[in-house]
């Protein structure tokens, strides 16, 4: 008897050891982006902090799984983690595009209730845990080869993802949606004649080889977000999933990188030597208006549930 208690005691050292969780995680963005490179410096951290407790194994990019099905994966457990935008999986829930929209930091959505909702919203209809905003202060811009006087973009074939498709299509484009993985070729054969983009990250892919003018201003705010299949998330034990919380809030926490980051690919852009194309004043403000009256009708249309609530948590008062 005495044995076998001994027996059970010794072998519990091991049964802990055994606790350990290796999570899938894909990016929906492409492997030699920026914003792979800054995931994979955050998963290492998390990898020799997490010894014995929790483990991240990258998977890979869009070539594991394509832009457009890594929400797909995630929610329904193919994989147990990701790295995406809401626009990339639209065709999980409508209002996943809707992050675009918040105009205030994360931080302060964590606060206000906005996050709240997200967290609600994404469990209900995504089977996802939202659990931190990774990217943020980097504004869209429509980046074009043919040049406009004024926004109006009657006869241009622009790229877009959903991010877009209300604005662009209310200022006259014809819009093509891709993958970021097929914008070089696409401007290569000059089947668009620009594209949507964050202020950051077209050099990732050479695209300054195949851009001419950048719009200003910008408009909305770019969002990248880290986010978990429910069913994984509830497996784990609540010591791991602390743990994972707090190693994402760490990388929330430094957002504010992205305004630096803002500033020195504006300068880059520059010296590649693409032009502004700079609306100013009353029409400056006419077009980020209405970038945002397009972005929200289109989200309200889709989802008349969430959409009115969602913007009254996301808009700056
Ligand atoms: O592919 C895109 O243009 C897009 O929708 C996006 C969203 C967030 C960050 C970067 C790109």
């Amino acid at each position: 008897m005495r044995r076998l208690v001994l027996a059970a005691l010794a072998a519990l050292p091991l049964a802990a050891a055994a606790q350990v969780t290796t999570l899938k995680i894909v990016s929906a963005f492409p492997e030699n982006s920026f914003y792979v490179t800054r995931l994979n410096t955050w998963i290492e951290g998390l990898n020799n902090a997490g010894k014995g407790t929790l483990q991240l194994n990258f998977i890979g990019g869009p070539k594991a799984i394509p832009t457009f099905e890594v929400g797909k994966a995630v929610s329904t457990g193919v994989v147990d983690m990701a790295m995406s935008t809401g626009a990339f999986y639209t065709n999980v829930f409508p209002e996943s595009d809707a992050l675009k929209l918040t105009q205030m930091p994360v931080a302060e959505q964590r606060r206000n209730g906005a996050f709240d909702y997200i967290q609600k919203v994404w469990a209900e209809k995504g089977n996802m845990i939202y659990l931190a905003r990774v990217v943020e202060y980097q504004p869209f811009h429509l980046y074009l080869n043919k040049p406009i006087e004024k926004p109006d973009l009657k006869g241009l074939k622009i790229r877009i993802t959903p991010v877009y498709r209300d604005f662009f299509a209310a200022l006259g484009a014809t819009v093509m949606q891709t993958a970021p993985g097929e914008v070089y070729t696409a401007l290569e054969r000059g089947v668009v004649d620009g594209y949507g983009w964050p202020i950051g990250g077209i050099f990732d892919n050479n695209w300054q080889e195949r851009t001419k003018f950048r719009v200003d201003p910008g408009f909305y705010d770019a969002e990248v977000s880290l986010i978990v299949n429910q069913d994984a998330w509830k497996k784990l034990s609540p010591a791991q999933r602390e743990f994972l919380t707090s190693q994402a809030l760490s990388l929330e926490s430094r957002n504010d990188y992205w305004k630096v980051y803002g500033q020195q690919e504006t300068e880059r852009q520059a010296k590649a030597g693409i032009k502004v194309i700079k609306f100013e004043g009353a029409q400056a403000k006419q077009y980020v208006d209405e970038a945002y009256e397009a972005g929200w009708a289109g989200i309200i249309k889709v989802s008349p549930q969430h959409g009115p609530k969602m913007r009254q948590l996301f808009t700056k008062r």
